[in-house]
């Protein structure tokens, strides 16, 4: 167990101007934020970080998605924090996801989702590297 995960606060969340009540329900469930930079993603920098998903047929839209606009990049800390956030914000599709959870309460659909969370404490910590590794 490690206390950090990465999250993303996604385009169709800041574009309909909810970015301020998921940080809110960030700092109201414990996580620290260690980092966070608003950001646009290059084409390059969303196919490096969903790589692993590159054979899927909703790669090429994902992309094209993450890249439409300004995202939230966060390194959080919670004690458990990769499960912890991973049950906050819920199911990949809303219509799964349980009450309560962010992407039950903002997400569009299951591809305009609202927010990402790593799924495992190794890659958390790539994830965590990928965005904030070459920071001054
Ligand atoms: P996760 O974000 O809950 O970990 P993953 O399966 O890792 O879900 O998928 C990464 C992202 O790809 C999702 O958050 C969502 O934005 C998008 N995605 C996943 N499955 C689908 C799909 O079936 N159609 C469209 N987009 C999808
Ligand atoms: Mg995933």
């Amino acid at each position: 167990m490690q206390n950090k995960t990465f999250a993303i606060i996604k385009p169709d969340a800041v574009e309909s101007n909810n970015l301020g009540k998921i940080i809110d329900i960030i700092i109201k469930n414990e996580f620290t934020i260690l980092n966070a930079r608003l950001i646009t993603m290059s084409v390059s920098q969303a196919e490096g970080f969903y790589a692993i998903h590159k054979e899927r047929p909703f790669f090429h839209d994902l992309v094209s998605f993450m890249c439409s606009g300004p995202c939230m990049v966060l390194e959080l800390e919670k004690p458990n924090a990769v499960k912890e956030w991973r049950s906050l914000i819920g199911s990949t599709d809303p219509n799964e996801a349980d009450d309560g959870t962010i992407r039950k309460d903002f997400a569009e659909s299951k591809e305009r989702n609202s927010v990402h969370g790593s799924d495992s404490d190794e890659n958390a910590s790539i994830e965590i590297n990928y965005f904030f590794k070459n920071e001054i």
